[in-house]
């Protein structure tokens, strides 16, 4: 018997999802795959590196890549970003510009043309199929600013109008990543276009990234959530320990409670200034358990079953520029990166504990 990723029907195709920050990428990939996988807040930046997410229909399989926002910034750690979205482009057979159409879609596509153009960041995309997918049409509905038909002609008029000529844009669709309308149709141009070839993945596969890195995003998901200013853009989470209990089930089974405890994680939440400790710790520890409370929910949904949370704060001044914490983050040096601090930071210890 042939294995399902051999069979000589099977077809693949890779996608890379590109845009601004905010646009809604990484709800759109949740909503195809099916699943609340990526970590999604109303603040941008929330992705910071690209990951693969993977769907199959019939004999058909869907890579999709999720990508940081493209935005323009000197700081080492947005370069670093901004090169995670430039390598996923690499991979792909089809690239995937998503705008948002509640905001300035001239504007976002400038910042597309720059990034192409002048930056040069993605010269891998020439030659490849471009699609462009409006997002948020429900609120474009809510607004009363003309129903999504007559809206997509003007909107693709845009198209020919501030993209370089060498990108034609081969497909475009008008969508909402919340309300799932118009998602349908992206789904069938992708099974129609997928090409012949093995699948990369195994059935039940939807990842390329482990349940760490999950646990790294959810965390970072629920700051984001309940953190305001600029206290999301200056934090980041490093995962410092992460057991998998199934592994020693008979030595470490937690016997106060009904259900195995399937990890014990330990994480760092790391800000750039004593005050924010002070805000991400909270009044007697508030806010850090309120994170612990949800992310833990959010951890204990993916790994299908409880698990020990230790979450504690650190400082560390200027982190977003320290070569082996944005390593630790995932954050390769990027082409672009001048300015790097090789040496290891000092850690200002002290944070509270919560143990869940
Ligand atoms: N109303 C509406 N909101 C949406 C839609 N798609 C995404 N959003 C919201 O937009 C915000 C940003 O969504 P994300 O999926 O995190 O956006 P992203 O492009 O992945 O953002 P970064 O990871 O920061 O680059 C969230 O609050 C989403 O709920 C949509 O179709 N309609
Ligand atoms: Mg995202």
């Amino acid at each position: 018997m042939l294995l399902r990723n051999q069979h000589p029907e099977n077809r693949s195709i890779w996608v890379g999802v590109f845009g601004e920050p905010n646009v809604g990428k990484s709800s759109l990939i949740n909503y195809l795959i099916g699943q609340d996988l990526s970590a999604v807040t109303p603040k941008a930046q929330t992705t910071r590196n690209y990951f693969n997410c993977v769907f199959t229909i019939d004999r058909v399989e869907v890579v999709l890549i999720d990508t940081p926002g493209l935005h323009f910034s000197n700081q080492e750690f947005n370069r670093r970003m901004n090169q995670q979205a430039a390598d996923a482009g690499r991979r792909t057979d089809l690239n995937l510009l998503l705008l948002d159409i509640s905001r300035d879609v001239v504007d976002q596509l400038k910042t597309f043309c720059k990034k192409f153009i002048q930056e040069n960041e993605f010269s891998e995309f020439k030659g490849k199929p471009l699609w462009v997918a409006f997002n948020k049409s429900d609120l474009l509905e809510e607004n009363g600013d003309g129903k999504g038909g007559r809206k997509l002609v003007a909107l693709t008029d845009l198209l020919k109008k501030f993209l370089p000529p060498e990108m034609v844009v081969t497909r475009v669709f008008m969508l909402s990543a919340v309300s799932g309308d118009g998602v349908h149709e992206l789904t069938a141009a992708l099974y129609d276009t997928a090409p012949s070839g093995p699948h990369h993945y195994r059935d039940g596969d939807i990842s390329d990234k482990n349940q760490r890195f999950f646990v790294g995003e959810y965390i970072r998901e629920q700051a984001f959530c309940l953190l305001h200013e600029e206290i999301p853009y200056e934090m980041g989470v490093v995962i410092d320990d992460f057991k998998d209990k199934d592994k020693d089930k008979d030595k470490d089974k937690d016997r106060n409670r009904d259900e195995p405890v399937v990890a014990s994680i330990d994480a760092t939440i790391v800000v750039n200034r004593p005050s924010q400790r002070a805000i991400v710790v909270g009044k007697s520890g508030a806010m850090i358990r309120e994170i612990g409370v949800r992310s833990r929910k959010r951890i204990e949904d993916l790994l299908g079953g409880k698990i020990f949370l230790n979450l504690h704060v650190k400082v560390c001044p200027k982190w977003f520029r320290n070569n082996h914490i944005l390593e630790q983050m995932g954050l390769p040096r990027a082409q672009k990166s001048v300015r790097v601090w090789r040496k290891r930071e000092e850690v200002r210890e002290g944070g509270e504990n919560v143990r869940r």
